[in-house]
C-alpha cells in the first residue's frame, strides 16, 4: 500500500476486505478495546470471524505489552454485527495521525454509526480506585494534533453522545463521568503536569482517544468514551506508575467491564 494514498480511500479499502472477508453487509457497532479492556471482551456475542488488523489495508502492528492487535466480528443477542478492535496505534509511536484514526475509519466506512472507545488511564480523583470505569463526559487534546484536514470544522459539542452515557448508566448506574485529557505521551505526567491537568478541568489523563473522537465525529458516528482507571495519576498517588500495574487494574476488573459491554450491545 503506498503510503500517500488518501487515508479515506485506505478506510475504503479496509472496510471493503472486512466486509468481504467474512460476508458481512456491513458492521453496525465498533467497539475499540484500550488497555486493561481485552479481558472484558470474551463472550459478548456470536464469533462471526477474526483477522490480524495488520494484515488490513493501512493497519500497522500495534506495539505495546496488554495492547493486542485483532479485528474481532462477533453477532449480538440483538443480531447486530460488531467489530471489536482489540488494539489501536497512538499517536506517540511517531507515525503521524492518520493510523492512529484508520480504525475509527475503517468502521465508518464499513457502515458503523456508533462506536465505543475504550482506554486505560490515570485518575485525578483519589475516589477512583484501580480498576473504576469512568464515563467521557468531554475532552481536552493537548496533542497539538488532529486528524482533520483543511477548513474542516467540526462540532465537538456533546462529542460524547449524551443518549449513549445515559445508556451506560442504564447498565451502571454508579459510573462517575469525566473529562478527558490526552497527552502525546509515551512518557507519564510529571506530577505538575497532572495539577495542570486538574487546573484545566481534566479528571482523567491519556494517550488516545480524543484524536479518534474527532475524526469519528467527522465520520457523523456516536461516541461513547469509557476510561477504565488504571492507576492514580503521577503525584495523586504517593508510589510511582508502571505499566505492570496497568495491567493488573485490568484483569481484576475483566469482570465488572464484561458486563459493562454486554448490558451496552444489549442496548445499542
Ligand atoms: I494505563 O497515568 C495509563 N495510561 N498519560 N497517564 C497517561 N496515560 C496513561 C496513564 C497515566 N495510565
Amino acid at each position: 500500500m503506498s503510503a500517500e494514498t488518501d487515508p479515506k480511500t485506505l478506510a475504503d479499502q479496509a472496510a471493503k476486505t472486512i466486509l468481504d472477508r467474512f460476508g458481512v453487509a456491513s458492521i453496525d457497532v465498533a467497539l475499540v478495546l484500550g488497555s486493561g479492556w481485552s479481558g472484558a471482551a470474551s463472550g459478548l456475542g456470536q464469533w462471526i470471524g477474526e483477522c490480524e488488523l495488520a494484515d488490513l489495508p493501512g493497519f500497522a502492528k500495534p506495539v505495546v505489552v496488554g495492547h493486542g492487535g485483532q479485528l474481532v466480528l462477533i453477532r449480538t443477542g440483538t443480531g447486530r454485527t460488531a467489530a471489536l478492535f482489540t488494539g489501536r496505534t497512538h499517536f506517540y509511536e511517531g507515525r503521524g495521525v492518520a493510523p492512529v484514526v484508520h480504525g475509527v475509519r475503517t468502521a465508518a466506512a464499513a457502515g458503523a454509526r456508533t462506536i465505543v472507545l475504550t482506554n486505560g488511564c490515570g485518575g485525578l480523583n483519589p475516589a477512583w480506585g484501580p480498576g473504576t470505569p469512568v464515563l467521557i463526559r468531554d475532552h481536552i487534546n493537548l496533542t497539538s494534533a488532529t486528524p482533520l484536514e483543511g477548513a474542516t470544522f467540526i462540532d465537538l459539542t456533546d462529542a460524547y453522545a449524551p443518549r449513549l452515557r445515559e445508556l451506560a448508566r442504564e447498565v451502571d448506574p454508579t459510573l462517575d463521568e469525566g473529562v478527558y485529557v490526552q497527552f502525546r505521551g509515551p512518557q507519564y505526567e510529571t506530577p505538575a503536569e497532572v495539577m495542570m491537568a486538574k487546573a484545566i478541568g481534566g479528571d482523567l489523563v491519556g494517550m488516545s482517544t480524543t484524536l479518534e473522537t474527532i475524526a469519528a465525529r467527522e465520520a457523523g458516528m456516536d461516541v461513547l468514551g469509557i476510561s477504565l482507571v488504571t492507576n492514580a495519576a503521577a503525584g495523586i498517588s504517593p508510589t510511582p506508575l508502571e505499566h505492570g500495574e496497568v495491567i493488573a487494574a485490568g484483569k481484576a476488573a475483566a469482570p465488572r467491564l464484561r458486563g459493562l459491554l454486554a448490558g451496552l450491545l444489549e442496548r445499542l
